[in-house]
């Protein structure tokens, strides 16, 4: 269970309001942590800092090794993955927030094998920082929740929380998603286009990231394919490389639109983000901001908990698609929070609804 920095961080006791009322944080300086007041004690006293292994640092040697050992290591390991992700259940379009998140969840269930595809060397998409160039991350209730799973620290206001640093989240949720057998991140790998059959999105169709950014310089470079059961785009919103889902979509004819993100509105964008979350057309799903994309509706800007569950969202559609327990049916028995089960909303809903 995550504890709270609240105690520790904050000047004055906290009273329950509403945001509306204006809440206690607004303009109060948090007062420095109090062992940032201490002076650095000096030599050994007090120190009691050890290290997990003994090595001596002196004369240090690591076991020797072949190069082409190290080699040969990574290649039969990353073409292994590719071979067994050729053919798979789930591939995430996007490392973001709501990819992460989504992965996350759908990967609790062992039998679901997950492949994500990130175009960036460094997955993360813009959860790296909380907005513009700043560190912390808001998290509006009851997302938390999720937080809380994750057990992530945060700082605890009226209707929302802080996380000191958004990298705390990535990294944490990363760490937590890539160790489990059933998931397999593919970074510095684009996906180009879709797979689809007979009317049914049926995979992806992936490059080098390098390779994609690169075709018109070179002569034609053909892209490889992963197939999927379900594929889940979470490629935020309009960019380089963002909305890339929805706007193939779009130029083959499967939607007629994707008239892009509205203006922010947080209280409107991260409850419809949530809400229209859904499968969009046969066999893909749309989660995080390229939701807003596709629908017209609102930005939410630097707060999170929509991309958060937007994306568990997204993986309870796909296990709902793949035939297996969720949450929206009220099949789901793994660890998931009552108020984080999502009422089984109309998913045909608009943005004007
Ligand atoms: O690199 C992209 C990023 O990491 C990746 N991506 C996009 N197209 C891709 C493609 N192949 C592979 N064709 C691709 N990868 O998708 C990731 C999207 O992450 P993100 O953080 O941009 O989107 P998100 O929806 O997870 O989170 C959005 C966070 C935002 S934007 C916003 C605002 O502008 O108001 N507010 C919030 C909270």
């Amino acid at each position: 269970m995550a504890t709270t920095l609240t105690s520790s961080l904050s000047s004055k006791p906290k009273t329950k309001t509403s945001f509306l009322d204006h809440s206690s944080f607004h303009g109060v300086p948090i007062s420095s942590p109090s062992r940032l007041l201490q002076p650095i004690k000096s030599g050994t006293q007090n120190l009691s800092i050890s290290m997990s292994a003994s090595y001596d640092l002196n004369s240090f040697k690591f076991e020797p090794i072949k190069e082409s050992i190290v080699s040969r290591e990574m290649t039969r390991r990353y073409m292994m993955d590719m071979i067994t992700y050729a053919d798979t259940d789930v591939v995430i379009v996007g490392a973001g927030s709501a990819g992460l998140s989504c992965a996350y969840e759908l990967s609790k269930n062992p039998s679901v094998q997950v492949a994500i595809i990130e175009q960036s060397v460094s997955p993360g998409g813009g959860a790296w920082l909380g907005g513009q160039l700043f560190s912390s991350m808001v998290v509006r209730k009851p997302a938390h929740l999720f937080l809380n799973e994750l057990e992530i620290e945060y700082d605890e206001q009226d209707d929302y929380v802080v996380i000191k640093h958004a990298a705390l989240f990535t990294s944490t949720i990363m760490s937590k998603l890539l160790a489990r057998p059933n998931v397999k991140l593919f970074n510095a790998v684009a996906v180009e286009d879709l797979i689809v059959k007979g009317g049914r999105v049926g995979g992806v169709v992936t490059n080098w990231a390098l390779v994609s950014m690169n075709h018109d310089t070179q002569s034609c470079m053909d892209p490889n394919v992963m197939e999927a059961k379900v594929v889940v785009s979470s490629c935020g919103h309009d960019g380089p490389f963002g909305a890339t889902g929805v706007k193939r979509l779009k130029s083959i004819g499967m939607i007629d639109s994707v008239p892009g993100m509205k203006a922010l509105d947080m209280n409107a964008a991260e409850d419809a983000i949530v809400r229209l979350t859904r499968e969009i057309v046969p066999g893909m799903i749309v989660t995080g901001m390229e939701v807003a994309e596709i629908d017209g509706s609102p930005r939410m800007g630097p707060t999170f908990g929509a991309m958060m569950i937007s994306g568990q969202k997204a993986a309870h559609l796909a296990l709902q698609s793949l035939g297996l327990p969720n949450a929206l049916d009220g099949t789901y028995t793994g660890n998931i929070h009552p108020e984080l089960i999502l009422a089984a909303a109309d998913t045909t809903e608009t943005a004007d609804a």
